[in-house]
């Protein structure tokens, strides 16, 4: 009995060796055919992929395909007869007597799908490759790389690692991915993905055939409209255009990794999805397109879409829309029109325009040799040439120029490029005098640098001398540290585990220096991984003073900065994180407003004030914020008011600038008319920023495009016209009935904050006294006649506004950017 069961056991041990043996070949020869319902399949050597036959979700057709072997959840990457299902089990594959592939059906009569390579030879046989490629080659032909055909050829809707999407120019051979129509569903939907063949080629998604989302050209390091983190722990990606190919192709930095790309056309995304091994699931990595703005041609014709603002659609500087009362009615078509008609025959001028993606290239011509001087000439040449730019960002060489209307731009305050826009040449000829301007803006706004300096130096030394004790620290500012021992350093790898790899998901939002990460640290402390993918212009040692700096200051009102991370170029600043996410969610928001009463506002207000008051005057770098807005203003978990983004006006743009570019950090709708006009910033441009914030959290309204049906006042024109009629309280809505106590409180903070956007610095009290003001009962004095109260000034966007997060260049603007 025993002998008989131990006999069974080992023969269907031998049945299973023997079963393996067979049902786990990756090669396909003449003699053999794969049935289906029968147990061979083809598995690829390292046991990844597989392919045989299947049904797709809860249809009954047959098809075959190549899925990943080694996951548990059925995700196919391949079909073969996509647009020719079998109705029933009776399909089988095999080699034909031409070498070729076919899949046949009803008993051997119907052919359902052929490989029909023209190439086939008699001794072809078949492979299903690790990277999930099956192909047909010589039997002889080993490893040659040279295949008869292959499925890589023929992408259904997946992009592996190592696949082409793109042209063979050769054999005019265009490898496009389309999406499935439905889950049950394999064949070509309308949803498509590859290579536009221009001279200046791009990546082009496609909804029937109508452009859906453009990439925007390769400029040597990525596309002109790709994603903004250059950091990528992933894979790595290339654009070749050699003359013979076309294509876009991606591999992985680390190959135990399984991911692919894919097309859905249930969203209209392409996605990139990531396999997480823990978890057993499909981790979505990316999609595109990400927002609005990735809408093909949302804008019109030298329209801008702008994500930060409202609407997003801007002409783009010195530009008006064409048909303005379509473009205000949000029907942005028509697009715009230059202020000053072109004047070709007297010769035209070019303005450079930066930050943005390139517009459509259908009409565009390159060459690659061409340096940026030769490539202005020839645009100019041609009345009909309209722009020209680089193709190689990074040499800052190669000639495009393009013909007729520039459409599909948007702007990416942290990683567009420039272009040279064809003026008028009253236009282009008034950039040299605003550049005179500009130069007058910078020297005097130094020597205002300067004085304060000095103060600051000289307040400095009289702390020291008073207090006595502190010179060691105070040194160490001065001079800075000599080791990084003091610089808290996370590893790129600690970062790159704790956000899940800069997971899609894990994404917080985009700033204006690049995307926040979420993330949680090995010992489950959680964290914002703010990434840097802009230059911020200063050496290493700088920016490790920087975070020195920055790390050591700590106030219960301000965001902590746990440290950074630095990894080649790329540049990581690490803070804790803020479960309830920024104070903007809540105030400007109908529902979430609502769990803020007015004692939780007014204690925000307060908590505010005092972390300025830290900045402005107790920490030790007397930090000027200048960019403080609601969405800097984040809340913990008790909903107390941390600032964050402080000191980064230091680090970016900071006095510096950085080739031809002078950066400007500030916000439109909190900017105080010294700062917009004459770019003089000080702690008084802080207060006034704060005043306009305390405005907004008072009334739940938006400084920014703010409007009201009686008038055309910005948000503090309307708070001023209520306070001279005697009514402030009619800035909230609704007055919660709550006591009078709590309207003498709301009348004191409109009255602070009214005092804080007065016209003129001086005029303005200093954050010490807005917190002794908030605090106390005395009377407080009058406000005088506030800064922008009117409608029209600068921070109304009027057809030609210019972005939120004002990183521009000098030489497209004139009385509207603001140099330091
Ligand atoms: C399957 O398709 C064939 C034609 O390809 C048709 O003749 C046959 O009737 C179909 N069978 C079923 C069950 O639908
Ligand atoms: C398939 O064809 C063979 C001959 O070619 C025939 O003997 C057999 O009965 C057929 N089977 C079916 C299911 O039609
Ligand atoms: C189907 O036809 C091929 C030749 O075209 C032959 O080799 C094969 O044996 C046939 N199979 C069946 C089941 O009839
Ligand atoms: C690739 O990833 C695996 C698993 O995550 C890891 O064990 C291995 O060290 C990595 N290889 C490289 C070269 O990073
Ligand atoms: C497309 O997206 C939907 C919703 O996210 C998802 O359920 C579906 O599986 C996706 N399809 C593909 C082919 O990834
Ligand atoms: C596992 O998946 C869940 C959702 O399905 C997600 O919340 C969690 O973060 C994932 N864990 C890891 C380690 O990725
Ligand atoms: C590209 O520019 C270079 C240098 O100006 C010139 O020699 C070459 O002929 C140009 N090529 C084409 C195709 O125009
Ligand atoms: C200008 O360029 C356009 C588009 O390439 C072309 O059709 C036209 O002939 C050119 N005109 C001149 C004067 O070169
Ligand atoms: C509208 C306008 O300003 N047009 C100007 C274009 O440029 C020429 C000189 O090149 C001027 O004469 C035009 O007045």
């Amino acid at each position: 009995m025993d002998t008989l069961s131990s006999m069974l056991i080992i023969i269907a041990n031998l049945l299973l060796l023997f079963s393996r043996f067979c049902n786990t070949a990756n090669t396909l020869t003449l003699s053999q055919s794969i049935r289906d319902g029968g147990t061979r399949t083809l598995v690829s050597k390292d046991g990844s992929f597989e392919l045989g036959f299947f049904s797709p979700g809860s249809s009954r057709n047959r098809y075959v395909g190549i899925w990943y072997k080694n996951i548990p959840v059925r995700t196919v990457v391949w079909v073969a007869n996509r647009n020719n299902p079998i109705n029933d089990s009776s399909g089988f594959l095999m080699l034909d007597n031409t070498g070729n592939f076919v899949l046949v059906s009803n008993n051997n009569s119907t052919v359902v799908w052929s490989s029909n390579s023209k190439k086939a030879a008699q001794s072809a046989m078949g492979e299903l490759q690790d990277s999930g490629n099956l192909v047909l080659r010589d039997e002889k032909d080993d490893n040659s790389g040279i295949y008869l055909w292959q499925s890589f050829d023929y992408p259904s809707d997946t992009l592996l690692p190592g696949m082409k999407l793109g042209w063979d120019l050769r054999i005019g051979l265009d490898r496009r991915l389309s999406a499935w129509k439905s889950p049950d569903d394999p064949s070509s939907g309308d949803f498509t993905w590859g290579t536009q063949l221009q001279s200046n080629p791009e990546l082009v998604m496609w909804k029937g055939s109508k452009k859906y989302y453009r990439s925007g050209p390769w400029n040597g390091i990525g596309f002109s409209g790709g994603l903004a983190l250059r950091i990528n722990p992933v894979f790595y990606f290339d654009f070749v255009d050699d003359g013979e190919e076309v294509y876009y192709t991606y591999n992985l930095k680390n190959k135990s990794l399984i991911t692919r790309i894919v097309m859905n056309q249930t969203t209209y995304f392409r996605q990139r999805y990531t396999w997480n091994e823990i978890n057993q699931t499909w981790v979505l990595y990316a999609t595109v397109p990400r927002d609005y703005c990735d809408t093909y041609n949302l804008c019109g014709a030298y329209g801008n879409c702008i994500m930060s603002q409202s609407p997003v659609c801007q002409c783009l500087e010195k530009f008006t829309p064409r048909s303005p009362e379509s473009w205000n009615s949000m029907d942005w078509s028509k697009g715009c029109v230059r202020n000053k008609p072109l004047d070709c025959q007297k010769g035209d001028g070019f303005v450079k325009y930066v930050g943005l993606k390139l517009p459509d290239a259908t009409n565009s011509w390159v060459n690659k040799t061409m340096n940026l001087k030769e490539c202005r000439s020839k645009c100019l040449q041609n009345c009909s040439c309209m722009a020209y730019t680089a193709t190689n960002i990074k040499e800052r060489s190669g000639c495009a120029v393009w013909f007729g209307d520039l459409i599909d731009i948007r702007q990416f305050p942290a990683a567009g490029q420039e272009i040279y826009i064809r003026m008028n040449a009253s236009e282009s000829k008034a950039k040299a005098a605003s550049n005179i301007k500009m130069a007058v803006g910078i020297a005097l706004s130094i020597s205002v640098v300067c004085g304060m300096l000095l103060v600051a130096y000289y307040i400095f030394k009289r702390k020291a001398k008073l207090i006595g004790g502190n010179r060691e620290e105070n040194d160490q500012i001065d001079s800075g540290p000599k080791e990084d021992l003091e610089l808290p350093l996370f590893q790129f790898t600690t970062i790159a585990k704790a956000t899940n790899g800069f997971s899609f998901n894990n994404k917080l939002g985009e700033g204006g220096f690049g995307p926040v990460y979420k993330g949680t640290l090995e010992d489950g402390q959680e964290i914002a991984a703010k990434t840097l993918s802009r230059s911020s212009g200063q050496g290493l040692n700088e920016f490790k003073n920087e975070v020195i700096l920055i790390t050591k200051l700590q106030h219960r009102n301000l965001v902590k900065l746990l440290g950074c991370c630095i990894q080649g170029e790329e540049k990581i600043l690490v803070y804790e994180y803020m479960p309830n996410k920024s104070l903007d969610s809540f105030i400007f928001d109908q529902t979430r407003g609502k769990l803020l009463d007015w004692s939780k506002r007014f204690s925000i207000i307060c908590g505010i004030a005092r972390g300025l008051l830290y900045l402005h005057q107790d920490s030790r770098l007397r930090i000027v914020h200048r960019d403080l807005k609601a969405s800097n203003v984040l809340l913990d978990k008790d909903m107390n008011p941390k600032i964050s983004d402080f000191g980064l006006a230091r680090m970016f743009g900071g006095d510096q600038t950085e080739g031809n570019t002078t950066r400007v950090v500030g916000t439109y709708g909190y900017m105080a008319p010294e700062y917009a006009t004459d770019g003089l910033f000080s702690v008084k441009s802080d207060v006034f920023s704060f005043g306009i914030l305390m405005l907004e959290i008072i009334s739940g309204k938006k400084s920014r495009g703010f409007c009201h049906p009686d008038h055309s006042l910005s948000l503090i024109g309307h708070a001023w016209r209520l306070w001279k009629d005697g009514k402030p309280l009619g800035l909230i809505e609704a007055f919660p009935g709550e006591s009078c106590n709590l309207s003498e409180v709301i009348m004191r903070c409109i009255n602070i904050s009214l005092l804080c956007v007065q016209q003129h610095p001086d005029d303005r009290p200093s954050m010490a006294t807005v917190v002794w003001m908030l605090g106390g009962e005395n009377t407080l004095p009058q406000p005088k006649e506030p800064g922008f109260f009117k409608g029209s000034g600068p921070f109304r966007p009027s057809s030609s506004s210019k972005n939120t997060e004002l990183f521009s260049n000098n030489e497209i603007t004139s009385s509207l950017l603001y140099p330091r």
